[in-house]
């Protein structure tokens, strides 16, 4: 299996976490970004919108990071990350959803915002308005997680990788926000993890001020 994509994209670092969790050999090629690549021809013809993640799997192509876990789980995480019934695979995958529609831009718009806008650019008006829909966010998932120690239930599941990426940046780039107390208890539990540790907590720092892809 190869995966395409520069470490320092979130959409790839959640790909990586999970092929890390299922156990899988990979090979990771980095693209995009410093590294280049997504304008060539041959890329194209795997992904005709020119973004990683990109994932080989033998002869398939896969791009959309949330298709790309959706597969892997489907194919190689049977029965601990993918279920036979369509309610139980909705129960992370609403969390999936969530996440790619509502969270996810919220805290891309603080991290366009703020992180990634030269100083002497940032519209804090704006970065703190998009702050506050991730605080509205967090306080949807403490309500969850009040219930069980997972997004979807007793166990890690791609709702969490997918939610809980967003996690170490949102609380790194040097705005001040406060986790709810059982956001922070599932937050600590999701750092022990080694792929979090090995793909989620790295270093992002040449991002910072740059706008470029
Ligand atoms: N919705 C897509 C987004 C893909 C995307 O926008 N990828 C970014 C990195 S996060 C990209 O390829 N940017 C150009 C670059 O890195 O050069 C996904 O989840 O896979």
């Amino acid at each position: 299996m190869k995966i395409y994509g520069r470490t320092t994209s979130f959409n790839v670092q959640k790909v990586l976490w999970f092929l890390e969790e299922l156990g899988n050999s990979y090979q990771h090629i980095e693209l995009g970004g410093r590294f280049g690549g997504l304008d060539a021809a041959e890329f194209s013809k795997l992904n005709p919108m020119k973004k990683v993640p990109v994932l080989i799997d033998g002869d398939k192509v896969i791009w959309e990071s949330h298709s790309i876990l959706r597969y892997l789980a489907a194919s190689y995480g049977y029965p601990q990350w993918h279920s036979q019934d369509p309610y139980q695979c909705s129960l992370y995958e609403r969390w999936m959803d969530w996440s790619q529609v509502l969270f996810q831009p919220a805290f891309m718009g603080t991290f366009w915002g703020y992180y990634r806008m030269p100083v002497n650019q940032r519209n804090m008006v704006e970065v703190n308005h998009q702050l506050q829909k991730c605080e509205a966010c967090l306080n949807i998932l403490e309500q969850r997680l009040n219930e069980s120690p997972y997004l979807a239930g007793s166990s890690l599941s791609l709702a969490d990788i997918c939610v809980g990426s967003i996690l170490y940046r949102l609380t790194s780039q040097g705005l001040e926000i406060t986790l709810p107390p059982k956001v922070t208890q599932w937050y600590q539990r999701l750092r022990c993890r080694r792929g979090y540790k090995k793909w989620i907590m790295s270093d992002f720092s040449e991002l910072k001020a740059r706008e470029a892809y």
